[in-house]
């Protein structure tokens, strides 16, 4: 069974990504099942800075190594692996423009301005069933706003193995069902994104303990002062107790039995314990791995090799069926 995931290189990840995706990237298998790719086409759509653009790759990369992520996995960079706007071409030759305009990222993202909106940033659900399908995955574990491309991926996969030969195997999101989606902590009703252009929205894995306390201490809360988990009413608060319970590995209930009759200074105060505790080892090892080149070429190394072998077999298959010369 092949997990396969992708995260965009278009900031440095935040909290969010971390407990919403990438602390799902356990081992399930094998190295060369379980592939993680930095999906540095996708975040093209963004139109970043060429030399900051490929710094954030190689920041990603240094942050999956220090995770230990390449111990049990293959790590890739999504454009080493040609195969996978290859495959993306066949794909929009059998989505429709309607179903790319009901997604709701392509939404958000364009401001509901499609005049301005680059065609990439519409098509890019179409490069993630490449993604995914070029390696017949079928374990995808990433956040909630990821499900409706999950969704789209099934519905290619289903297409085409209709319309040509059954090729695809049908991809399954895994959620992780605390933590699968983190809201921002100015705005407790947006999600939190790495290139929200505040940063106070978001804790970056690479942010220091002054900054994580004056990020968390200025969070929105609410004027009621009674802890509760209840979305709805007090999102802030609720959003502050999802992340202090994934990062003491506590339920829910557990914290706010923890929490109960406490003052929110209390609650911020703890959090920012919680969250330290988990990125000062993680960013201890990141500052070693960034400047050693040597370890970083490796990995990319051998992540290609890996990727690349699985991908040309694959789209082999797929241009024989679809009558394409090769
Ligand atoms: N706030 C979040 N809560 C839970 N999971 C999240 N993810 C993102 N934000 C949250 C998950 O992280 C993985 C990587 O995301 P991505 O880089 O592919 O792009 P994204 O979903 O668009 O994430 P961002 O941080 O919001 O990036 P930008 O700002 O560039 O758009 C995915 O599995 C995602 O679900």
């Amino acid at each position: 069974m092949i997990t396969f995931s992708g995260v965009q290189p278009s900031g440095i990840i935040t909290i969010g990504n971390y407990l919403g995706a990438i602390q799902n990237f356990n081992p399930n298998s094998s190295k060369e099942n379980n592939l993680y790719c930095i999906v540095n086409l996708h975040a093209l759509t963004s139109n970043p800075d060429p030399l900051l653009f490929k710094e954030q790759t190689k920041s990603l990369l240094a942050l999956y190594i220090a995770l230990g992520i390449d111990q049990h996995s293959t790590i890739f960079i999504q454009s080493q692996v040609k195969e996978h706007t290859e495959l993306a071409w066949i794909l929009q030759t059998l989505v429709k423009m309607g179903e790319l305009e009901r997604m709701t990222q392509y939404k958000d993202k364009s401001n509901n301005n499609k005049e301005n909106a680059n065609a990439g940033l519409f098509t890019y659900p179409v490069l993630m069933a490449a993604d995914i399908l070029l390696y017949n995955s079928e374990t995808i574990p990433v956040g909630q706003d990821q499900l409706q491309h999950i969704e789209l991926a099934r519905t290619l996969a289903t297409r085409f193995n209709n319309k040509y030969q059954e090729i695809f195997k049908l991809p399954v999101a895994k959620l992780n069902k605390k933590g699968a989606k983190i809201y921002s902590l100015n705005d407790p009703l947006k999600k939190m994104s790495k290139s929200d252009p505040n940063p106070k929205s978001y804790i970056s894995i690479l942010d220091d303990l002054k900054t994580i306390t004056k990020k968390i201490k200025s969070s929105t809360t609410d004027s009621l002062g009674e802890i509760n988990y209840d979305i709805e009413n007090q999102p802030g608060i609720s959003n502050l107790l999802t992340i202090y319970s994934l990062c003491k590995n506590i339920t829910i209930d557990q914290t706010i039995e923890f929490f109960k009759d406490q003052k929110y200074s209390f609650l911020k105060e703890n959090l920012i314990e919680a969250i330290w505790q988990i990125l000062e080892p993680i960013q201890d090892k990141y500052y070693q791995i960034i400047d050693n080149q040597k370890i970083i070429d490796q990995v990319l190394k051998d992540g290609q090799k890996i990727a690349k072998q699985k991908a040309e077999i694959q789209m082999k298959k797929v241009n024989k069926v679809v009558g394409l010369y090769d």
